[in-house]
């Protein structure tokens, strides 16, 4: 059985919305002194297309925690080196800040080991022995929750895209990362153009329209890596990690291009929408204060030229 050695460890970019692991599977962080029972549980919950890593003490639970960002954490109550309580109390409240629910289980079934389970934290208790099909239902169910939790806490609800109080996070985050490992990773600031005019022409519903529609877009055009944020009205954020200012200029100047195809339709009318965009480069320096300063200048050039281009 592997226990999450360094080369089993996914980079996950972020904070709690899960990359495209999340979007199509939930993962598990189970942890257990019992080898047959992390093994019998990792089984299980594969077949249901959860993504499973196990840990059998504390130090390889708090690496994989950090490293991995689970969904959930399901843990044991005695282990042989731990005290499951103590590991709960850890992980609390970075668990409670990302939503993460923590799952205690245990042989021990008496009232007051569940109630302290309880108290300390824990979102559910599993007596062993397991039953299978209830921890599946059950564990289905806070994986929901979280899932309903996040996307209602992080993202746009007009659009879809990221928001901005979520930009915040990630950024945060990404920076150290990308600065640290000295890879490159740039910052988009997109505006819609001449959207007044479409709104006054064609109402705010097809206003409404043309922004869905720009990140639907957007979004199936970038790499499941690069993450799309709505700033305000018609502004949005593009975070491109691993992307170098000439690589983020040619990515932005496609979608231009494929985007300024999409035709809109109402009253037996056709339009276009173009967008104009600023590329910044993150430095070690760089807080997302300036960095969205410097985007904004380059947008500002954008737009000063005529619009329907990008600028570094
Ligand atoms: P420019 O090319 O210089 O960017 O001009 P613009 O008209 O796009 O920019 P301006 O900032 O003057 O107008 C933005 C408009 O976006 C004004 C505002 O009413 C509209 N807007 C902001 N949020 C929404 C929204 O959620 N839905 C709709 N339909 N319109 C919005
Ligand atoms: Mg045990
Ligand atoms: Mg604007
Ligand atoms: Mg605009």
């Amino acid at each position: 059985i592997k226990i999450c050695y360094k080369d089993e460890i996914v980079e996950v970019e972020q904070l709690m919305v899960n990359d495209k692991r999340s979007q199509t599977s939930a993962s598990i962080l189970l942890i257990d002194d019992d080898l047959s029972i992390l093994i019998y549980l990792k089984e299980q919950f594969e077949q249901q297309g959860w993504h499973v890593f196990v840990a059998s003490n504390k130090e390889k639970a708090v690496a994989a925690f950090y490293e991995l960002k689970p969904d959930c954490l399901i843990l044991d109550v005695y282990m042989q080196e731990e005290d499951g309580f103590e590991l709960l109390s850890f992980f609390n409240e970075q668990a409670r800040q990302r939503f993460i629910p923590t799952i205690m289980i245990s042989a021990d079934n008496r009232k007051e080991t569940r109630i302290k389970a309880f108290q300390m934290g824990a979102d559910d208790f599993l007596a062993k022995p397991l039953d299978i099909e209830e921890c599946v239902v059950k564990i289905g169910r806070h994986l929901e929750r979280r899932k309903l939790f996040t996307e209602y806490l992080l993202v746009d609800e007009l659009t879809g895209a990221y928001n901005r109080k979520y930009l915040t996070e990630v950024y945060k985050q990404q920076q150290t990362n990308y600065v640290r490992n000295k890879e490159t990773y740039c910052i988009a600031m997109i505006d819609l153009d001449y959207f007044k005019k479409i709104n006054d022409t064609y109402g705010h519903l097809m206003g409404d329209e043309v922004l869905q529609r720009f990140v639907k877009h957007v979004k199936s055009h970038i790499r499941t890596t690069d993450q799309l944020f709505r700033y305000g009205g018609e502004e949005f954020v593009l975070c491109l990690p691993r992307t170098s200012a000439e690589e983020a200029l040619t990515t932005l100047n496609r979608i231009l291009s494929s985007f300024g195809k999409e035709s809109f339709h109402i009253n037996n009318q056709t339009f276009f929408v173009t967008f104009s965009a600023g590329v910044a480069e993150v430095s070690s320096e760089s807080t997302l204060e300036n960095i969205l300063n410097q985007a904004d200048r380059a947008l500002y050039t954008a737009k000063e030229k005529g619009r329907n281009q990008v600028v570094v």
